[in-house]
C-alpha cells in the first residue's frame, strides 16, 4: 500500500475518531509492545521535545491527532480495524512518523534516526506518563533573584539604541541573541530555557522576558553596560507564553506566564519574577466536556484596561484576567472555538484576534465590552503569529492571517470607531479577500504602519523552493502576484541537505527593514537575512558560528507597542 493511501486512511480514521464515530471495542487491545527502561526514557524525552507541543502531554490531541493507546495499539488478535476505527500498530506508526501525513505532520526521517523512530512508534502505544504538578512552592524553590532591583542601574549604562534591538531566539541551543539593529552586531548571547520560544518586552522597553519550552523564564535587564540576566524562575515543565502588565499605572509591575504543563497560568512580580499566584485552567471545553489538560496558548496584555487576554487551547475559552486586584482576581470567560493558538491585536488595539486552528476560525474578542465580537470562518488552520494590520484600498482596516493548511493569506475586516471608517462597517468580521500563496505552510505574516508591503513566510511547506523563500505583497495593488525572495540563496551560504526554513519576518523599529531567519539544523550555518522594505533588495546577512538555529525575532519597540 502506498504511503499516500496509508496517510489518507489514517486521516479518515482520525476524522471518524474526532467525530465520535467509534465502534464498541470487539476484541481486547493488544499489550503494548515491549520496551527496555532505556528506550522508555528515550521515548519520553523525544516525545516532550518533538511531539507534546501538537499532541499534548496526555496525548489527547489538539493541533496534532489523539495518540492514546486505545487506537495506536492493534487489537489482541492482530487486527487493525474495529468498526470504523483503525488500530495502527508499530509498523504503521513507524511509517507515519518517518514520512509525515497530509494532515500537516512533518516527516521525521531527517530529524530522528531509524532506531528513534522505532522507539517512538512503540512508545506511543504505552500509556502516557502523567508528569508531576507544579505548585507555588515549586515556583518559589526554582526562583533565582540574581540582581535585586536596588542593585540595578538607575539609568541606561550603554549607548545602544534599545528601541531597535532585536531579541532573537536561538532555538536549539536554548539561548537568546540580542542584536543591535542599527549596527547589525550581535550585542550579547545569553543562556535561557530549553528550546527557547518567545520573548516579550516590559512596558518600559528596558526588560526582555524570554520563555523556554521547559517553563524557564529569564528576565534580562538591558540597562547594564551589557545585557544581564537579573532573575529566572520555572513556571512548570512545558511553556510557550509570557506577557507583562502594560496598562497605565501597572507598567512593569506584573508578569504572567502560561504553561502547557501543568495546564495553568502564573502571575509574578514584573521586576523580580517573585511568584505571586497560580490559576489552573483545567475545566470544561466549549462543548461542555471536562478536559484534564487545557494548555495556555497565547497571552497578550491590553493597553486599554488592566487585563490580560489568556487563550486556553483545548477548552476554546478566552479568559480576560483583570490584574488590578490579584488577591481577588476577576476573570471573564468568553466562549469561542477549539483549539486556540496564536493571535494579535487589530489596528485599534480594542479587538484581539486569535486563531482557533482546528476549527479553521478566527475569534475576535472585544476587550472593551468583554465579549466575543465574532467567530470568523477562514481557510484551513489559520496561523497568524501576531497577524498584520493595514488599510485595504476597498475594505478599509483589515487584519491578515496566513494558514498552515491552506494556500492563502486571509484578510479580515476589523471594526473601527473612526467616522471615516463607518463606510466599511458592512464588511466587519468577514474574510474580505484571500491572497493566493504558492502553497500551504505559512507561519507568520507581517507589515508595519510605515510600510506598503505585506510579508509572508512558508517554512512548513514541503518544497525547498517555498520553505526557503518569503513572499511580499504590495499593499498598493493586492491583485499582483507576490514577489518571491529566495532567502537561502540571498544568504550566500552553501546549500544544505536538509531544508533551511525562511521564517518569521520582523520589521526594524522605523519600518524600513525586514529581518528573516534562515533556520538551519543545529550543525548547519544559519543566518538572519535583512531586506530593504522599499526596494526588496538584500541589505545585510548576519551569520556567526554562535548564532545557531535562529527562529523568532522580537524588535524591542514593535514588540513593546504591539506594532504589526
Ligand atoms: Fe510557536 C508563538 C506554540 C512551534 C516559533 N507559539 C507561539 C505562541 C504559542 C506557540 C502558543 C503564542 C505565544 C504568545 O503570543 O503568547 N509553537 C507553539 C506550539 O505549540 C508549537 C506548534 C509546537 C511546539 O512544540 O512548540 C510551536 N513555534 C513553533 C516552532 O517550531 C517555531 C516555528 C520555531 C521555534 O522557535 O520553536 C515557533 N512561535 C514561534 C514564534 C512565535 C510563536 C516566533 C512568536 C510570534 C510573534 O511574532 O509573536
Amino acid at each position: 500500500m502506498s504511503t499516500t493511501t496509508l496517510t489518507r486512511i489514517a486521516a479518515v480514521a482520525m476524522t471518524l475518531l474526532a467525530s465520535g464515530v467509534m465502534a464498541q471495542q470487539s476484541a481486547p487491545a493488544a499489550a503494548a509492545p515491549p520496551m527496555t527502561a532505556a528506550e522508555l526514557e528515550t521515548g519520553k524525552k523525544i516525545y516532550f521535545e518533538r511531539c507534546a507541543g501538537c499532541h499534548g502531554v496526555l496525548r489527547k490531541g489538539a493541533t496534532g491527532k489523539n495518540l492514546e493507546p486505545h487506537w495506536t495499539k492493534k487489537l489482541a488478535d492482530g487486527s487493525t480495524q474495529e468498526g470504523g476505527t483503525l488500530k495502527l500498530g508499530t509498523q504503521r506508526l513507524d511509517k507515519i512518523i518517518a514520512l509525515g501525513t497530509e494532515g500537516g505532520m512533518v516527516n521525521y526521517d531527517d530529524i530522528l534516526t531509524k532506531e528513534e523512530i522505532d522507539i517512538m512508534a512503540r512508545y506511543i502505544q504505552q500509556p502516557p506518563p502523567v508528569p508531576p504538578e507544579f505548585s507555588l512552592k515549586d515556583m518559589e524553590a526554582s526562583w533565582k533573584l540574581l540582581v535585586p532591583v536596588d542593585q540595578r542601574p538607575k539609568a541606561q549604562q550603554n549607548k545602544i539604541n534599545l528601541k531597535n534591538v532585536f531579541a532573537v531566539t536561538l532555538r536549539d541551543t536554548g539561548e537568546l541573541a540580542l542584536i543591535d539593529g542599527d549596527t547589525k552586531q550581535i550585542w550579547k548571547i545569553l543562556k535561557t530555557g530549553y528550546a527557547v520560544h518567545i520573548s516579550r518586552l516590559s512596558a518600559s522597553g528596558r526588560y526582555v522576558y524570554t520563555v523556554g519550552r521547559d517553563g524557564l523564564v529569564t528576565l534580562i535587564d538591558m540597562w547594564f553596560a551589557e545585557p544581564t540576566t537579573v532573575a529566572t524562575i520555572r513556571m512548570g515543565s512545558d511553556a510557550r507564553s509570557v506577557d507583562t502588565s502594560k496598562f497605565k499605572g501597572f507598567e512593569d509591575k506584573y508578569l504572567i506566564g502560561g504553561t502547557y504543563w501543568p495546564p495553568q497560568y502564573s502571575i509574578m512580580e514584573g521586576e523580580t519574577l517573585k511568584p505571586l499566584k497560580i490559576v489552573s485552567t483545567r475545566g470544561m471545553t466549549v462543548d461542555g466536556e471536562y478536559h484534564p489538560e487545557p494548555r495556555v496558548a497565547s497571552i497578550v496584555s491590553s493597553q486599554i484596561k488592566p487585563e490580560w487576554v489568556v487563550n486556553v487551547k483545548e477548552t476554546g475559552q478566552i479568559l480576560l484576567v483583570d490584574y488590578s486586584d490579584i488577591k481577588n482576581l476577576k476573570t471573564t470567560t468568553i466562549e469561542s472555538a477549539k483549539f486556540l493558538h496564536d493571535g494579535g491585536w487589530d489596528a485599534s488595539k480594542r479587538y484581539f484576534m486569535v486563531a482557533a486552528n482546528a476549527s479553521h476560525k478566527v475569534a475576535a474578542v472585544d476587550t472593551k465590552t468583554g465579549k466575543l465580537a465574532a467567530l470568523i470562518d477562514t481557510a484551513k488552520i489559520p496561523h497568524p503569529g501576531r497577524g498584520a494590520n493595514f488599510n485595504h484600498p476597498k475594505y478599509g482596516p483589515v487584519w491578515a492571517t496566513g494558514h498552515l493548511g491552506g494556500a492563502a493569506v486571509s484578510l479580515i475586516s476589523t471594526a473601527s470607531d473612526k467616522p471615516a471608517d463607518a463606510k466599511y462597517k458592512q464588511y466587519n468580521w468577514k474574510v474580505v479577500e484571500e491572497l493566493k500563496m504558492p502553497g500551504a505552510g505559512n507561519l507568520f505574516v507581517k507589515t508595519h504602519p510605515k510600510s506598503k508591503n505585506l510579508w509572508a513566510d512558508l517554512p512548513m511547506n514541503p518544497e525547498r523552493e517555498n520553505a526557503e523563500s518569503v513572499y511580499v505583497y504590495s499593499l498598493a495593488d493586492l491583485s499582483k502576484a507576490p514577489v518571491k525572495l529566495d532567502v537561502a540563496k540571498d544568504s550566500g551560504l552553501p546549500q544544505t541537505k536538509a531544508l533551511r526554513r525562511a521564517v518569521h519576518p520582523e520589521y526594524s523599529q522605523d519600518g524600513t527593514e525586514v529581518w528573516i531567519s534562515l533556520w538551519g539544523g543545529k550543525t548547519d550555518q544559519s543566518a538572519i537575512v535583512i531586506y530593504d522594505d522599499k526596494t526588496l533588495k538584500l541589505k545585510k546577512v548576519i551569520t556567526d558560528p554562535k548564532m545557531i538555529t535562529p527562529t523568532g525575532k522580537f524588535n524591542v519597540w514593535n514588540t513593546q507597542h504591539d506594532i504589526y
